[in-house]
């Protein structure tokens, strides 16, 4: 049976290939869903890759995590920089967790460059577009390896 990696996105991550192209690139959330499953299946492991605008299904989802997944990517969008929801159930989960943003957040307005995920995040990658899932698939096979050699 394959490990599972559960894989959230939060509010408007829904609307991705429709609006602002500029930021976030012209490929919907089916397609980063898609790539982000490959990449997941390479490493043996399982993407259950999910999106809500509700804050409260994030915290839900995060605490479904423990027990039933091996770790944690996570895009919280705007709740990255507002919610501390979501940063207390992500240190209640016990797992890796890795954050992901598409665009370069330090880049950006200066409200965009606090998170409150980082702060229970084993790293970050941003700016990256939709290759950022990817990468952040590859680092959490990569820690998941690291701690199975221990
Ligand atoms: O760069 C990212 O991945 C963000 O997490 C995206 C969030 C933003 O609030 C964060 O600061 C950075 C916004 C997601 C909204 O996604 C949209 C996609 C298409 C059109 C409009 C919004």
């Amino acid at each position: 049976m394959s490990r599972t990696v559960v894989v959230l996105n939060g509010p408007n991550l829904n609307l991705l290939g429709q609006r602002e192209p500029e930021i976030y690139g012209h490929g919907s959330l089916d397609d980063l869903k898609a790539a982000t499953v490959v990449r997941a299946k390479t490493h043996g492991l399982a993407a259950d890759f999910r999106q809500s605008n509700d804050e409260g299904e994030l915290v839900s989802a995060i605490q479904a995590a423990r027990g039933s997944a091996v770790g944690i990517i996570i895009n919280a969008a705007a709740y990255t920089h507002t919610s501390v929801a979501i940063l207390d159930a992500l240190l209640a989960s016990d797992l890796p967790v890795i954050e992901v943003h598409l665009s370069n957040i330090y880049k950006r307005e200066e409200f965009r460059h606090h998170s409150y995920v980082s702060r229970a995040a084993t790293g970050v990658i941003c700016g990256f577009g939709a290759h950022g899932y990817e990468l952040a698939m590859d680092a959490m096979a990569q820690i998941l390896d690291s701690r199975k050699a221990k």
